[in-house]
């Protein structure tokens, strides 16, 4: 390992940029006469409207004033969902129309019923004070379980019940019969609260027209630019779809909020078309809160039937999703294939059968947010997994002990779709257990009891499928796209490289890693190798960030174009030495002739790429210059244990987190620290949600939480000190040997703290966020 190669902790490239001020984010960029649009937003969950836009029309500096009817005018399309989901009936899920701007109904908060246009953002503002709306408000439904109730108010006309789909996985009559031979049935009720994702950058759009070419630049927030365009473009009717360039530039966080496809994105590109002007639109946080796609919110039963040694027989699930108002890009797959088949957890469990009924409901559309739908599965099993310990008296670390699929079962084929590669979870467990110096905890506890205050322990061992991509397999389960990654790499005469990917980074530090993998594998400084992403002029066609699928499918692409790099450096290297093709051997950047001290290095070859004179014609091109699609064939399955130890103020209900251990396995790790950032990034995500966030509606469907007045975030201080190792089980099936790690934390934490809070508290009757009044209550309620 060289200090800048694979393994090695090298420091951010991307940070001198980001912390000097030099981000390119996209509020900061303005275009010669831009317009501002400002959107209007319905202050009702639910109602019929009529719009009049003659005032604002007059007000000063007003461009134009856009409504749903102008849309539709246009012939422009709605936003679609691209993952079908097929429900128990063999009927795909109910899609209802969600057109760009409302036409006569609002369904959310925040609905959007309008756009006005002005020379600047004030005037935009101002003049949509002066748009007539008249609403007539009609009663809302936002919870899942009272919108299944009969004569709730009804979301779509075209989705009966406010019923999406209600679909299944899994073999229920093995699992009923594992039901009924069990010794015992441990049963939970579990909420996962609605979250909202909290970009530190806003989403912004900013579309500029090319009347000459007929081309639109749309700068925009997006984790995946190309399949922005792809859609975007049809959305607009713009053809051929490279008539629009998406740059998404440097983005301020995402964690999948800016995977979806957006109206104000839509409309902005359209309108700067339209007017011939450049439009700019940035999200207010209040916006942010209403529009930004939500995550989460499940209720969900859940059953774990066991022998009387804990053996876990049978695990039966069934689970309400909150859809919100419409469908989001990518909602339908959350709590369905990204959620339900990791059922199976770390365990050999027997039968699984999981059932999912997607509800429509007058809220924020709820889609992927950091995890999604994984911490959800993991909340479900780990939850019940410590709740069965404590009803059959068993340690939680022994009973999962007793049920983790052994280290040489792989690759084990699950119950419920999902084949993992590789895995040691007693190894991970083992781990976490030696650093929390887990036979201490009793005198912890004692010590915490003797200061009147209740110490618990959570564990949660977590499973997850990352990586998301095999083609073949998300097409066979609904996607409307495969997911492969692309990526150029190239070299410039005097040697340096430039790596285009289809990768986009959000704060994952890929301008690094990526690096790393070149100047590791082609023996060119780092300092040398820029990556460029974001820009659909620039980079091949590609799938964008999500799913923890960057290093483990985008580096992967890499990879298979540097071998190529390489195949073609041998043939200058041949030529140019005046040798055997098969005689040049490659390794720490030179190419040498076997078994003499011929050689040349790679700035050499790539300068003899570039200034060819003799080449031998059709057999060897100039230039060093090579692209590669990766696809593989499976997803990556991280893995870890992560035991969290709570005290608990009986008095006052506070819960403090005491300590973090995390043993995490992501396969190969390319940079240990910016692993570790991610997972400390992921576990704030995760104790967030456990302990302070929540996205609460009243009964009208006001968003009650929609500011940071009343959204409560973590901050340094909710956190203690976290110790976080790895052991490292390489994926099989991919070059690397590596393993998403993005999202691990998030999945992992949730159930870790409500596990720890259950365990000092003596109950599991208690929901996230686990505020101190739930957690007083839950004391008093368990007296
Ligand atoms: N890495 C590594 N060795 C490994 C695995 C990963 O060195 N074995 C490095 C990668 O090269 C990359 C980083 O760790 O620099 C994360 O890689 P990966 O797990 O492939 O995840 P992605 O890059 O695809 O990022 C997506 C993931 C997701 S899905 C969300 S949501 C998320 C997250 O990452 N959103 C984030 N981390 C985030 N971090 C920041 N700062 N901001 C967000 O919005």
């Amino acid at each position: 390992m060289t200090d800048t190669g694979i393994g090695a902790s090298v420091r951010r490239k991307e940070d001198y940029r980001f912390l000097t001020g030099n981000g390119r984010y996209l509020d900061d960029m303005n275009r010669p006469g831009q317009a501002y649009a400002y959107f209007l937003r319905s202050p009702h969950a639910h109602a019929t409207f009529t719009i009049d836009t003659a005032a604002a029309c007059k007000m000063p500096g007003v461009v134009a004033v856009y409504t749903g009817a102008d849309i539709a005018e246009s012939g422009l399309g709605g936003l679609i969902c691209g993952w079908t989901i097929t429900g128990k009936n063999g009927e795909p899920h109910k899609a209802p129309a969600h057109p760009l701007l409302a036409l006569d109904t609002v369904r959310h908060v925040g609905d959007t019923v309008g756009v006005v246009i002005a020379d600047t953002y004030l005037q935009a503002k101002d003049a949509a004070e002066n748009v007539a709306v008249d609403y007539k408000p009609m009663p809302a439904v936002t919870s899942v379980v009272d919108a299944l109730k009969k004569n709730a108010p009804q979301v779509h006309a075209d989705a009966p019940g406010n019923l999406c789909y209600d679909w299944e996985i899994g073999d229920k009559a093995a699992t009923d019969a594992a039901f009924e031979g069990a010794h015992h049935v441990t049963k939970l009720d579990l909420v996962n609260n609605r979250v909202v994702p909290s970009a530190m950058e806003p989403r912004a759009a900013l579309g500029e027209y090319d009347a000459g070419i007929d081309e639109i630049a749309l700068y925009t927030t997006s984790q995946n630019p190309h399949v922005a365009r792809l859609v975007i473009s049809a959305f607009i009717q713009l053809a051929p779809e490279h008539k629009l360039r998406v740059i998404s530039p440097d983005i301020g966080g995402g964690f999948g909020s800016k995977i979806f496809i957006y109206l104000e994105e839509c409309v902005t590109a359209w309108a700067a078309r339209k007017l011939n002007r450049p439009v700019k639109w940035t999200a207010e946080r209040s916006e942010s809160f209403m529009t930004d796609a939500h995550g989460r919110d499940h209720v969900s039963q859940v059953e774990l039937a066991m022998d009387k040694d804990g053996k876990f027989l049978g695990l039966r699930v069934s689970t309400l999703a909150n859809m919100g108002a419409y469908l989001s890009t990518f909602a339908t797959c959350v709590p369905s294939y990204l959620y339900a088949t990791l059922m199976q957890g770390q365990y050999t469990t027997g039968a699984i059968y999981c059932e999912v009924k997607a509800v429509f409901t007058h809220s924020t559309p709820v889609d992927a947010v950091r995890g999604a739908g994984r911490p959800e599965a993991t909340f479900v099993v780990e939850r019940v997994v410590e709740e069965a310990a404590r009803e059959m008296k068993i340690d939680p670390a022994e009973l999962r002990q007793r049920n983790f699929i052994p280290a040489d079962a792989f690759p084990y084929q699950t119950q419920v779709a999902l084949a993992y590669d590789s895995g040691n979870y007693a190894g991970s467990m083992d781990k976490a257990l030696d650093m929390v110096d887990y036979k201490g905890f009793a005198k912890r506890r004692d010590a915490s009891k003797a200061a009147g205050k209740l110490r618990g322990i959570g564990f949660s061992s977590y499973i997850e499928a990352c990586g998301i991509a095999p083609s073949a397999v998300v097409g066979s389960l609904g996607a409307g796209v495969g997911l492969y990654e692309s990526a150029q790499v190239r070299f410039n005469p005097t040697g340096n490289v430039v790596v285009y990917t289809g990768s986009h980074a959000q704060g994952q530090g890929h301008e690094t890693t990526f690096a790393q993998l070149v100047s590791d594998r082609l023996g060119v400084p780092i300092e040398n190798v820029d990556v460029v992403h974001g820009d659909t002029a620039k980079i091949p066609f590609a799938m964008g960030t999500y799913g923890s699928r960057s290093l483990s499918v985008g580096g992967s692409a890499i990879s298979k174009a540097m071998d190529k790099i390489i195949a073609k450096g041998k043939k200058i290297a041949a030529h140019t030495l005046e040798a055997a093709l098969e005689d040049i051997e490659f390794s720490d950047g030179n190419f040498t002739v076997a078994g003499t001290d011929k050689s040349m290095d790679m700035a050499a070859v790539a300068f003899s790429a570039y200034v060819p004179h003799n080449y031998p014609g059709d057999e060897l091109e100039p230039g060093l210059d090579e692209s590669a699609f990766y696809d593989p064939v499976n997803f990556t399955f991280p893995f870890g244990t992560h035991i969290c130890e709570v005290e608990v103020d009986p008095e006052t209900g506070v819960t403090e987190i005491a300590s973090w251990v995390a043993a995490d396995d992501f396969g190969n790790l390319i940079n240990p620290m910016i692993v570790e950032g991610q997972v400390h990034g992921g576990i704030a995500h995760g104790v967030g949600q456990a302990l302070l966030e929540s996205a609460c509606y009243d009964d009208t469907g006001q968003l009650l939480s929609g500011s940071y007045m009343d959204y409560s975030m973590p901050r340094a201080d909710t956190l203690p000190e976290m110790r976080i190792a790895t052991t490292e089980t390489p994926c099989p099936h991919n070059p690397l040997g590596v393993k998403g790690c993005g999202e691990a934390g998030a999945i992992a934490a949730p159930a870790a703290v409500m596990n720890a809070i259950s365990d000092a508290i003596g109950t599991s009757n208690i929901t996230m966020p686990a505020t101190p009044e739930k957690v007083w209550r839950a004391i008093q309620s368990a007296r």
